[in-house]
């Protein structure tokens, strides 16, 4: 296995074997096979362009080639930075097809997060979009590759801006198919690609996942969510992150012979519209959107929308609370499946067969029979049955190990493996999971997930900041935002001061603090500890019983 990550034990590899979840492909296997299959029907839409799986497997051929001819080799990584386009399912598979590494970073990323990506992996090559969202990445890139974070290569979707090492993904796909067909055939128990964790340290941790484990997790999405060569998925929430992407996400509807229609942006006038007019069969949104849809259908402005063909709406990536939960039958005339999972691997479901009362009020159960999941106190012995504990896994597609973190590691696994995801839950007879709190040091901000350190340290470079705690306030829209209490060095800097220095440091807009409170002192923790983690508890209790 690639070096920096930790392999399944050989036992456990072998059982996954026998049990016949890692089958030995890998994605390049994958989408060959899948073209054999399917090579006339749409695999992807976006606005006017639509390609059929032949079409998308030929852009693939010839761009794996360009990327060879480049110079980029297998066993590179590339962090793949692009919006809703066709271009994120042609850049993955030909670096599949050449066995490099794609890191899939976000739209929202600036030159902090996207810098750090690429130095952490040693990136050969980013791939970001010229403009978008009134965004020049081009100009992002040059800012990486200025203050040294490398890569040789910036890969543009669009006009390149003829900067030097910048070139277009039209110019290395233009060229001759010279070279014999790419195909570094990569192991399917090595790592395939790189995700993103929503953290909870200083720096954004990175996610090693193999072609055999995640396969297995999109072919039994799939099958979990009944997915067909009918299927019309809509892309609402950016296709990079791992909910769209495999739960059952794009790779799902390709592994049914489906169409992905791509989203441009999750609002209710761009999604519903698509809905219409595609006949969108399922689709996936964070609970704020959900809000949002269910809104402009009751009487708002979507009210006259035909949505008959919509059979589920998938919501995940924070709670979604009861009430909302219950309105979206009446309202979109589709079921409800509940979604809770993680980058590092568990995925639950409600199931498509659950009743009514099970998929409002829970979020669902494992993908796989050997998802081993532990309820624990803080002293890591198991609750009582149906009592709210730590949710600990480990099972077949659930990562043993972050990319070159032996000291998070230590924390983050227990010796024997298992994931500890940082929620509180309950578990149920039946085997349902009901997500009742966090216990980590993160924010969840409608489905975006903020490290509460990793903000921290970023108020804490400001020359006039003494100390910070970021904390998650309460939001009925969002769920939580995040609040900044910070101790100035003398006198305090302004507000927007503060706020247009986090962004100068090249944070993603979602990061940036909602509030930020100065005071003179935190309130003193319980056992007089002055640790930030403590004072971030304190303030959070604070804030509950205020609430
Ligand atoms: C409460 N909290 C949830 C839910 C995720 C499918 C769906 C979501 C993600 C995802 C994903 C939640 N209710 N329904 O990767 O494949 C919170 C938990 C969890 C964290 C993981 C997928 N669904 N969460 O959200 O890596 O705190 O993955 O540990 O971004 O989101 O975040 P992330």
């Amino acid at each position: 296995m690639l070096a920096g990550c930790t392999p399944w034990p050989a036992e456990a590899a072998a059982r996954y074997r026998a049990a016949g979840y890692w089958t030995g492909e890998n994605f390049d296997a994958f989408l060959r096979d899948r073209t054999r299959r399917f090579a006339t029907r749409t695999a992807v839409v976006e606005g006017e362009r639509r390609w059929t799986y032949a079409e998308l497997d030929e852009r693939v051929s010839r761009l794996a080639a360009g990327l060879l001819r480049l110079g980029i080799a297998p066993g590179d990584r590339v962090v793949v930075q692009l919006p809703n386009i066709p271009e994120v399912l042609e850049v993955a598979f030909a670096l599949f097809r050449i066995g490099a590494l794609p890191v899939y970073a976000l739209p929202a990323h600036r030159h902090g997060e996207i810098g750090h990506l690429c130095a952490a992996t040693a990136a050969a090559a980013l791939v970001i979009p010229d403009v978008h969202a009134g965004f020049d990445h081009r100009a992002m890139a040059a800012r990486v590759r200025a203050q040294g974070d490398g890569p040789a290569h910036v890969l543009v979707a669009g006009d390149s801006g003829g900067e030097e090492g910048f070139t277009a993904l039209a110019d290395l796909r233009d060229a001759p198919l010279t070279h014999p067909a790419p195909g570094a055939a990569a192991d399917p128990d090595d790592v395939a690609f790189f995700q993103l964790s929503g953290g909870t340290t200083g720096l954004p941790k990175l996610i090693p996942r193999t072609h055999d484990d995640y396969l297995y997790s999109v072919r039994a999405s799939a099958e979990i969510c009944r997915l067909s060569p009918e299927t019309v998925y809509l892309a609402a929430l950016p296709m990079t992150h791992n909910f769209p992407m495999s739960s059952p996400g794009f790779l799902g509807v390709l592994h049914a012979g489906g169409t992905v229609v791509l989203a441009p942006d999750p609002s209710p006038d761009t999604c519903l519209a698509l809905i219409e007019t595609e006949r969108v069969t399922m689709t996936a949104v964070v609970p704020p959107v959900a809000l949002l849809w269910l809104d402009a259908v009751d009487g708002g402005s979507q009210a006259g929308r035909d949505l008959t063909s919509l059979e589920v709406l998938q919501v995940g990536g924070a709670k979604f609370g009861e009430q909302a939960a219950r309105r979206v039958r009446p309202t979109l005339g589709c079921a409800l499946q509940q979604v809770f999972g993680m980058a590092e691997g568990l995925v639950n479901y409600t199931r498509l067969d659950d009743d009514e009362e099970t998929v409002v009020t829970t979020q669902g159960r494992p993908i796989s029979p050997d998802d081993e999941i532990r309820v624990l106190d803080d002293a890591d012995r198991p609750v009582a049955p149906g009592e709210p504990g730590h949710l600990l896994t480990r099972g077949p597609y659930t990562i043993r190990g972050y990319y070159n973190a032996p000291e998070h590691n230590a924390t983050a696994f227990t010796a024997d493996g298992f994931y500890r995801t940082g929620d509180v839950v309950r578990l149920l007879p039946g085997g349902h999971l009901v997500v009742e709190g966090r216990a980590k040091d993160q924010i969840n901000r409608g489905g975006e997930k903020i490290a509460a350190e990793e903000v921290e340290n970023h108020i804490l470079a400001h020359p006039d900041v003494h100390d910070a705690a970021v904390v998650a306030v309460p939001d009925a829209f969002l769920g939580e935002r995040t609040c900044a209490y910070v101790i100035p060095r003398g006198t305090p800097p302004g507000r927007s001061q503060l706020l247009r220095f986090l962004r100068e440091r090249g944070l993603a807009a979602y990061k940036i603090p909602d509030r930020v409170e100065f005071v003179e002192r935190f309130p003193a923790t319980g056992v007089g500890k002055t640790s930030r983690r403590e004072l971030r508890q304190a303030i959070t209790a604070e804030l509950r019983r205020t609430a």
